[in-house]
C-alpha cells in the first residue's frame, strides 16, 4: 500500500496540479480545504469528452458545475456566507447517481437533482487542481487560476496533491501554506524575479499624483518602473 503524506500546498495564480484518471462512475465523492483572498478561481476540474465536474469560486461563493452527458446542474453554496476570507474552509461534494450534495465547512448542505437517465461521470483527460496549465480539449469558460492554498485534495480515493508531489505533476506551487497570504498591509513586498510586478487599479487620477515608497535593492540594472 502506498501512503502519501499530506501537507497543504501553496498556489500563486499561475500553479496548477494535475492527475492522470480514467474512470467511469454512478458516484463521485469531492474533498478539499481551500484559504484564498480571491473570490473568482477554478479549483478543480475532472474533464471527460463530453462530462465533467468543475469546482470554482465565483463572487466569493462556491459553485460546483456538473455535467453527466445529458446537460450541466449546478448548485451553489449558501449566498449569504462568502468564502474568499482568507480562512480555511472545508468543502464535500458527494453524488450518488443523480442526486449531489455540497457541504461547506461540515454544516450548509445544498442538494440538486441531475438531469438525465444515465448517471456516469466519464472522465478521460483526468483532474486539474488550481488551473488546467495547456489542457484546453473541453472549454468551460475563461476561468482564474486559483491563488491561496489547499489542501487535503481528493477525488474519490485518490489523494491529489500528495500524488502530485510524487509523480512531479504540480507546476509552480509549493509545499505549506506561504506565509504572504497571512501578509497584511504593514509586511514589505518582495519582487522576486524580473516577471514580478504590483498593480494598483484606480489609484492615480487623471490629473496624476504621487505614489511614495520605500526600497530595498541589490539589484544595479535600471528598472522600468512604474507605469
Ligand atoms: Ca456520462
Amino acid at each position: 500500500m502506498i501512503v502519501y503524506i499530506c501537507r497543504p500546498c501553496s498556489f500563486y495564480g499561475t500553479s496548477h496540479v494535475t492527475a492522470a484518471l480514467q474512470e467511469a462512475r454512478s458516484s463521485t465523492s469531492v474533498s478539499l480545504r481551500f484559504r484564498t483572498g480571491r473570490g473568482d478561481a477554478l479549483l478543480l476540474v475532472a474533464a471527460g469528452r463530453t462530462d465533467y465536474l468543475l469546482m470554482l469560486l465565483e463572487g466569493g461563493l462556491l459553485k460546483v458545475r456538473i455535467n453527466l452527458g445529458a446537460g450541466e446542474g449546478e448548485v451553489t453554496s449558501p449566498s449569504d456566507r462568502r468564502l474568499d476570507d482568507l480562512l480555511w474552509h472545508d468543502v464535500q461534494v458527494q453524488r450518488n447517481n443523480a442526486d449531489l450534495a455540497l457541504t461547506i465547512d461540515g454544516v450548509h448542505v445544498t442538494r440538486i437533482e441531475l438531469p438525465g437517465r444515465f448517471f456516469e461521470l466519464n472522465i478521460h483527460y483526468g483532474v486539474f487542481v488550481g488551473g488546467m496549465g495547456d489542457f484546453s480539449e473541453i472549454f468551460l469558460g475563461l476561468l482564474d487560476n486559483f491563488r491561496g492554498c489547499l489542501h487535503q485534495v481528493r477525488f474519490n480515493e485518490v489523494e491529489i496533491l500528495a500524488q502530485a508531489r510524487d509523480r512531479n505533476a504540480a507546476h509552480h506551487v509549493t509545499w505549506g501554506c506561504d506565509k504572504q497570504f497571512d501578509a497584511d498591509a504593514d509586511v514589505s513586498m518582495s519582487f522576486v524575479d524580473e516577471r514580478s510586478y504590483a498593480m494598483m487599479p484606480s489609484l492615480l487620477p487623471r490629473v496624476g499624483g504621487t505614489i511614495r515608497l520605500d526600497l530595498k535593492t541589490s539589484c544595479r540594472r535600471r528598472s522600468r518602473g512604474v507605469q
